[in-house]
């Protein structure tokens, strides 16, 4: 058993500084009152120990108290991507079985009909009803819960053990180390691995975590050159814009900030050459929902050496590239205690790991050194500004227009946010392309639509049949 991180944290630095919000500061201690105080009024509304709960809200400090307040019920927390549609949160709801769903105020017009919504602020000013908090937690108790596009069109939702996510954030910190005043600016979504890592690394480190609801480029790069923070982590867009700032101010980082954590894609090689010009410490990362956040890492002493490169695995992690060609690439398999035990609902009986290595997809390389390369990612995936998109799902969303006959959707390189889904498709009857838009628009996220639609006569297919993908572009 190991301690609740919440009390255990607010037992240890109670009057620490927890969380800065708009000016505003919570301790330690500040934010455990409330969660208690919350997980009471949760309990009230018949929310019980282990239930499989659904929360949805913007970056805002309430998130967080409710997030912790289901911890402390030692809920499974399903976290659901504001930026999707009603019917892919429909899908969500439905696979996870989810006996409640705690909505933050600014989102209740985002829900599904019929969906069984305690928002927020009723649940603030709901009564209290005593409860015992856990003062201990099983490493196999299921954290979270976070729903990750598959190549079928149907997310899987992945389990994050209490394990998982202390052995995350432990190997973290034996890489990027700790100091008592490290601040680690959150701007990254919570309902992403990416964000919620690091309200764990919070709760384990003892250090404040400086957050932002959305990403608003002057206050963070400001934050930056100040030296408010010290470290951030950052996807390929988000770190473009603030490197655009910094150029056209001729700023520098503060010699206080230590590290921008990049990942949740490629990260190009020139976007790290200007970070250096600007003493700004950029450390590429290797890691996906299934492993709760880093797997590999570059350390900060081989930033320009072998840039380019996602690092050496994290202490306790390990990888090996499965069937390496003549260059020696190959599919990257993981094996770490912060691997997922598996997934939930329709994918619950699909196994993550294969004799305890998770396969990935992604294709890689290590070197002479044992550094890790990312030559292409997973099958057909699609990364737009950080956020995951599947072909199979927009094809699904296309085909079911009565119209569309085949329908194939690749990635194209996109300026603005890396790679955008395009797609291809043959009739079988005339429709607009705007029809076709505002048909998908009830069923797509808004960065999972189309950015261009293209009617062809036939679509690439090899002797079996199935679509080539990667030939569509060639059209
Ligand atoms: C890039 C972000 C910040 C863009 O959001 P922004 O600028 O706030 O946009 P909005 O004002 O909300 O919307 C304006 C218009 O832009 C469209 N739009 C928004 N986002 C996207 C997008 N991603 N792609 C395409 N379009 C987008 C809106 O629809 C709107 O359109 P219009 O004007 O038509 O209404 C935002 O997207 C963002 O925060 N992205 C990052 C998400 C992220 O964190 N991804 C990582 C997921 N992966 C993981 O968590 C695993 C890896 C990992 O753990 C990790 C990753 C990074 C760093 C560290 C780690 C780690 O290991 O710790
Ligand atoms: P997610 O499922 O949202 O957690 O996304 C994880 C996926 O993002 C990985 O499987 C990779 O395809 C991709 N990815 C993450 N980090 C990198 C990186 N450093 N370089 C290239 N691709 C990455
Ligand atoms: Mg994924
Ligand atoms: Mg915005
Ligand atoms: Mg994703």
């Amino acid at each position: 058993m190991y301690p609740n991180w919440i009390l255990q944290r607010a037992y240890l630095t109670p009057l620490r500084e927890a969380l800065t919000y708009e000016g505003q500061t919570w301790t330690f201690n500040e934010l455990n009152e409330l969660a208690i105080k919350r997980a009471r009024q949760l309990t009230a509304l018949g929310i019980q120990e282990g239930d499989r709960i659904a929360i949805m809200g913007p970056s805002m400090p309430n998130l967080i108290v409710m997030m912790y307040a289901c911890m402390h019920l030692q809920c499974e927390l399903v976290m659901l991507n504001r930026r999707l549609s009603a019917s892919e949160i429909a899908y969500q709801l439905a696979d996870a079985e989810v006996v409640a769903l705690l909505v933050a105020d600014e989102d209740a017009n985002k829900l599904p009909q019929n969906a069984p919504v305690h928002l927020f602020s009723v649940i603030e000013q709901g009564i209290e009803k005593e409860v015992t908090i856990a003062k201990e937690w099983p490493l196999e108790q299921t954290t979270s819960i976070m729903y990750t596009s598959g190549t079928t069109g149907f997310p899987k939702g992945v389990r994050q053990t209490v394990g998982n996510h202390q052995a995350s954030a432990t190997a973290s910190v034996l890489n990027l180390g700790l100091h008592i005043g490290d601040v680690w600016l959150c701007a990254v979504p919570l309902f992403h691995i990416s964000g919620f890592s690091i309200l764990v690394r919070s709760l384990l480190y003892g250090n404040k975590v400086h957050l932002y609801e959305q990403f608003d480029v002057d206050a963070i790069t400001h934050n930056i050159v100040n030296g408010d923070v010290t470290h951030m982590s950052v996807v390929a867009v988000t770190l473009e814009r603030i490197l655009h700032v910094l150029e056209e101010k001729n700023a520098k980082a503060s010699s206080r900030f230590k590290m921008m954590l990049a990942g949740g894609g490629p990260v190009p090689v020139d976007y790290l050459q200007r970070a250096g010009a600007r003493n700004l410490a950029v450390a590429q990362t290797y890691g996906m929902t299934e492993t709760s956040s880093q797997t590999a890492t570059l350390a900060s002493e081989d930033a320009m050496l072998k840039i380019g490169s996602a690092g050496k695995p994290l202490f306790f992690n390990q990888i090996r590239i499965a069937e390496p060609n003549e260059q020696g690439e190959g599919e990257i398999c993981i094996r770490g205690p912060h691997v997922t035990p598996g997934y939930i609902g329709r994918f619950a009986q699909k196994g993550a790991t294969i004799d305890g290595w998770l396969h990935t997809g992604d294709i890689g390389y290590i070197d002479k050194d044992g550094y890790l390369f990312v030559v292409d990612r997973r099958a057909d995936l699609i990364i737009s500004g950080g956020e995951n998109i599947y072909p199979a799902e927009i094809e699904n969303a296309l085909l079911a227009h009565p119209a569309v006959k085949e329908a194939g959707v690749c990635g194209k390189d996109d300026e603005k946010w890396g790679q955008v889904p395009v797609a291809y498709i043959v009739l079988k009857e005339p429709v607009s392309v705007e029809e076709l838009i505002s048909f998908c628009k009830h069923n797509l996220a808004k960065y999972k639509m189309p950015k261009e639609i293209n009617f062809v006569h036939e679509l690439p297919r090899n002797g079996s049949n199935k679509l080539l993908r990667r030939k569509l572009k060639e059209l």
